[in-house]
């Protein structure tokens, strides 16, 4: 390797211990990162949307940036994610979304038959996401050597929010929709996996170290329906798209050996299932990130300390944990037990990497 090869190593994030992680190789602490980490739970955050509301704080690549910035900085994580939203290309698409008060995203357009399938608008990812394009690269120009994640919402979960109209608890219409007009359903999955794939394309060559797609609300689904409807789409865009992966879902324990076929790197977990299980229905060949309930956050430091304990226990050491939430940090939490979360895992994983060696040793 020449000098100049390896200062540019040094200034990358290659060997950062979530790319680590990710490749499964031991690293000297577990890496971690939070979802939702920037967010109205910081006071930093609330003060930039004084100033904008949220979709313009999107769109704002230098804002988005900074946002993400912050949020690294403030929580010293592993990783950043870059500021964006799973809904942003169903704008593009002519799906009429609006942040409305109180904070539910709404679609005035929704998806109820085949025709509005029909009617729904493709569009060229840099003419309209390009913004989160430029957010990547301005980021990793403040940040050279923290890696970026990049991200997309899966075809399932942005079906659900383009048929329902907007969040849902049951998803009854996505289902109806899904059993009652599978070929309009099946052409709905096409459109948003193939906008996926390059949606995501995009964000990788513009820099993110990482991609990871969110099916938030995957875990509605019956076994047999995710793997008829989803599994093909979600294998689809991890294979198109190469390089490491993150695949999530939510209350998804009784179909994480499903979710695995997609292929990606590593899957997310949540606080329903038990991290050490969770791993073995998934396989050690793949990374794993998770899982500590959110409302953890909202206990004391004693508990957050022995939940952290306890996940930690349960993944062993092993590498390719990377600790997470298994949902976003919610939005009445102390910033103060979010960064005392980051320390502990930061301090009791290189703590048990030591006694595992001392053990190791006496044997
Ligand atoms: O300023 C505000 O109050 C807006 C709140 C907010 C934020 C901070 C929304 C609205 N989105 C985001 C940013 C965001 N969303 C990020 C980047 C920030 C970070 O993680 O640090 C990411 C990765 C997302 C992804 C996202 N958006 C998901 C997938 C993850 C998850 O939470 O399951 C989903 C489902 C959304 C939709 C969404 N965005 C916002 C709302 C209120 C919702 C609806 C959630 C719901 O239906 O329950």
């Amino acid at each position: 390797m020449n000098s100049d090869q390896k200062s540019g190593r040094e200034q990358g994030c290659e060997d950062s211990l979530f790319l680590r992680a990710l490749r499964l190789e031991a690293t000297e602490r577990t890496p971690v990162w939070l979802m939702r980490q920037a967010g109205r739970y910081q006071e930093s955050y609330r003060k930039v949307r004084e100033k904008v509301d949220f979709l313009s704080l999107c769109h704002n690549s230098q804002l988005a940036a900074q946002v993400t910035v912050q949020a690294v900085d403030e929580l010293g994580v592993d990783a950043g994610i870059i500021f964006a939203d799973i809904l942003l290309p169903l704008e593009c698409m002519g799906s009429g979304l609006r942040f409305a008060k109180g904070d539910g995203p709404v679609l005035d357009n929704p998806i109820r038959s085949a025709g509005d399938v029909e009617r729904l608008q493709e569009f060229d990812v840099e003419e309209g996401l390009g913004y989160v394009f430029q957010s990547v690269r301005n980021f990793i120009a403040e940040r050279p050597t923290v890696p970026l994640i990049g991200f997309a919402g899966a075809p399932f979960t942005l079906a659900s929010y383009l048929i329902e109209g907007g969040s849902s608890r049951h998803f009854d219409k996505t289902k109806a929709f899904m059993y009652c007009q599978p070929e309009a359903f099946e052409k709905l999955m096409v459109l948003l996996t193939n906008m996926t794939i390059a949606y995501l394309q995009g964000q990788k060559q513009a820099g993110a170290h990482c991609l990871m797609l969110f099916d938030s609300w995957v875990g509605a689904l019956s076994r047999h329906d995710f793997a008829r409807h989803v599994l093909p789409h979600s294998r689809r865009i991890v294979k198109a798209v190469s390089g490491p992966t993150i695949y999530f879902g939510t209350s998804c324990g009784g179909m994480l050996d499903l979710m695995s076929e997609a292929g990606s790197t590593a899957l997310g977990v949540d606080w329903r299932s038990d991290m050490a299980a969770a791993w073995s229905a998934i396989g050690h060949d793949r990374a794993v990130m998770g899982n500590l309930d959110p409302c953890v956050l909202l206990a004391g430091r004693e508990e957050i300390a022995a939940q952290v304990d306890l996940i930690l226990q349960q993944t062993g050491a092993r590498p390719g944990h990377i600790f997470n939430l298994g949902h976003g940090i919610l939005q009445n939490t102390s910033q103060e037990n979010v960064r005392f979360l980051v320390d502990t895992v930061k301090e009791r994983s290189q703590a048990l990497r030591g006694e595992s060696r001392t053990i190791g040793m006496k044997r």
